[in-house]
């Protein structure tokens, strides 16, 4: 039998979860999972390098985990589980923190992003971050990640971490890949569409959340930023318009350009009704399944602590081979 490749990708408790982390990563994991040897994580270790209150985070991590499963990600197949959970994605952090250039991490635009935003609280953790997800990719051994297109330079850093674990010591970890969609792999802010939609942004009218009522998804749209041209057309001197163009044509299967044309003589109005319409019957079983998993935290629970003992059972081995590697004695 072959082995099936395998794959790790994961989504911060920050906040709930949106559109945009659903079309840049989270429906490539459902459409991944027959496939592939899978796991998901709810990244908690990842979302304390901002701050966050102890009770919202604990009810964010239950929350993204309803919603993993809300989307159509199904428990029996893949290896749900919280981050914190598996003590070994910090004990593998620390050694590739030793083999980590301040350099690079100094590029990290995710990095300079944040730091702009919480100059108070310029914390290492922040800085360190993208270690902490090469942990995360390198101890499954993932062949593919799929995720949005704002992690590219941090899967860069995976595959080189990588790269140097093993010329140092020796063949050890996959390297690997990073797996963006076509389209969809960067949403922006319905409010400022030269900025990504973000979770955490203080703004509410920037983002949609899968966990949005029909008329908080209407109003969104509606009041979404666009432009003065008052032409529908996919280009990219309107990118408010090209945003919304793209999530429909994400959520119907068709192409950017030929919805456009569709709009010819039209404006925005009439638009932008559509474009709510089709991303509330999208989302509307997504939201039922949501509410129903919110109702059996029971279940949520099972589906963690299994998810928890397999994935440390395969971090483990990876970790015990890389402190060999490295040098430490064996308990
Ligand atoms: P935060 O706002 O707290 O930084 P986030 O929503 O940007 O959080 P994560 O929870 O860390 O991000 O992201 C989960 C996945 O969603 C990642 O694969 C990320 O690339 C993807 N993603 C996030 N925002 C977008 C977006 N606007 N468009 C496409 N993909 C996105
Ligand atoms: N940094 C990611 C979340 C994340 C992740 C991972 C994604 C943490 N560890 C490992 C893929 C694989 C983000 O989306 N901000």
């Amino acid at each position: 039998m072959d082995e099936k490749k395998v794959i790790f990708s994961g989504a911060q408790p920050s906040g709930k979860m949106t559109l945009g982390n659903y079309l840049g990563a989270i429906k490539n994991w459902t459409l991944l999972q027959d496939e592939y040897e899978c796991y998901y994580s709810v990244v908690d270790l990842h979302a304390i390098t901002v701050p966050q209150k102890p009770e919202v985070l604990r009810n964010n991590t239950i929350e993204l985990l309803a919603q993993y499963i809300a989307c159509g990600l199904d428990p029996e197949k893949n290896t749900i589980f919280i981050q914190s959970h598996v003590k070994e994605h910090l004990e593998l952090m620390w050694v590739l923190n030793t083999m980590t250039y301040m350099g690079e991490l100094n590029r990290m635009t995710q990095f300079k992003d944040k730091a702009k935003k919480s100059e108070e609280n310029l914390n290492a953790g922040l800085f360190t971050y993208p270690v902490l997800m090469a942990a995360d990719i390198l101890l499954y051994q993932a062949d593919l990640v799929p995720v949005g297109e704002d992690q590219r330079q941090h899967m860069e850093i995976a595959r080189d971490l990588a790269n140097r674990f093993n010329n140092r010591y020796s063949e050890t970890f996959t390297i690997p890949e990073g797996y963006m969609p076509k389209e969809g792999a960067r949403i922006m802010s319905l409010q400022d569409p030269t900025k990504k939609m973000s979770k955490s942004d203080s703004d509410p009218n920037g983002y949609i959340l899968l966990a949005d009522d029909s008329d908080a998804i209407v109003k969104k749209i509606k009041k979404s930023v666009t432009d003065s041209l008052g032409v529908v057309k996919y280009s990219d001197e309107q990118p408010g318009i090209k945003n919304l163009l793209d999530i429909c044509a994400n959520f119907s299967g068709r192409d950017p350009q030929d919805i456009a044309a569709q709009y010819e003589g039209k404006g925005y109005g009439a638009f932008k009704t559509d474009v709510a319409e089709i991303v509330v019957e999208y989302l509307r079983p997504i939201k039922e399944k949501y509410d129903y998993m919110l109702a059996n935290k029971d279940y949520l629970r099972d589906i963690y602590l299994a998810g928890d003992v397999k994935a440390q059972e395969k971090a483990s081995k990876t970790l015990k081979a890389v402190y060999e590697k490295v040098g430490f004695i064996p308990r």
